[in-house]
């Protein structure tokens, strides 16, 4: 029978090549993210694979996130596989520069919007007895680095969840495990720098990062082991980075 994985974030980088390649290898697939229309694109994309739905909710909305993961289809209600994917980064600035706004939207989205969406769905794969949920983390939630504050503690705090989450449904037989991207080309630096398409670019150059669909691929790798096979915590960072900040760059 097919499974069906539920992922967030879907309508752009990690998540959008995490439902293709997913899509692609059989899945049943909920698309969630708050920009309908790119919804709807990669839902037409997609029905050619497989059988798709979408959710159209913001992670901080905690009644829209159970109305709307309440109101799946019998079709589409045994969720197999949870990605906890939507997340961003707001700004890079000292501490004592930051944005309030963007502390709560990083705080919000990163950490309650997971752990909202978590909840809605964790009662449903205890009652099934199975699931596997794949946490979306960063090698800034394994070390802090400047300017990162705030964007680093809501990924410090995915990687506490993953752990926790780990111990707390393992009488379940459920399976949890977080990937932890380092540089990955995607939107999330134009989030990051708001729209500045030139700072955002300048975080890549000079090195080739990792695409979001090298890390759609290890997903995929990590949601087709078998059941005994558990991949709890993986770090993945592209091969000219060797940590928060060291970064060789060709000039
Ligand atoms: P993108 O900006 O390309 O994608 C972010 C996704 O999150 C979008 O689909 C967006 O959908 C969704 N999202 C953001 N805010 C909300 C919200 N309030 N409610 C619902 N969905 C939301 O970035 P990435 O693909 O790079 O990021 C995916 C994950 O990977 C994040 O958790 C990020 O922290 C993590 N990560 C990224 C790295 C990188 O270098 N790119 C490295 C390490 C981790 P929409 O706007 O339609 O709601
Ligand atoms: C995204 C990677 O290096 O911007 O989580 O923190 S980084």
């Amino acid at each position: 029978m097919k499974k069906t994985a539920l992922v967030t974030g879907a309508t752009s980088g990690i998540g959008r090549a995490t439902a293709r390649i997913l899509a692609q290898n059989n899945y049943k697939i909920i698309l969630c993210g708050r920009r309908k229309d790119r919804l709807n694109e990669l839902e037409n994309e997609l029905s050619e694979f497989t059988e798709i739905h979408t959710l159209c909710f913001d992670v901080r909305d905690k009644k829209a996130v159970f109305d709307s993961i309440n109101s799946l289809p019998t079709d589409f209600s045994t969720i197999d596989v949870l990605i906890n994917n939507a997340g961003n980064a707001h700004g890079l600035e000292p501490i004592q520069d930051g944005n309030i706004d963007d502390w709560d939207a990083m705080i919000d989205i990163n950490v309650k919007g997971l752990l909202y969406v978590s909840k809605a769905i964790i009662p449903k794969m205890i009652e099934q007895k199975s699931g596997h949920i794949i946490n979306i983390g960063s090698t800034a939630g394994k070390e802090v680095y400047a300017n990162g504050n705030v964007y680093c503690a809501s990924k410090f705090a995915v990687d506490a969840l993953n752990k926790a989450m780990r111990i707390d449904l393992n009488p379940y037989g459920i399976r949890v495990g977080a990937i932890h991207p380092g540089m990955v080309e995607t939107e999330f630096s134009e989030v990051r720098f708001k729209g500045d398409s030139d700072r955002a670019a300048n975080t890549y150059k000079g090195l080739t990062p990792l695409s979001a669909e090298d890390i759609a691929d290890i997903i995929h790798f990590v949601v087709s082991r078998p059941y005994h096979v558990n991949i709890a915590d993986l770090i993945v960072m592209p091969t000219a980075q060797a940590s928060a900040t060291i970064v060789k760059r060709e000039s």
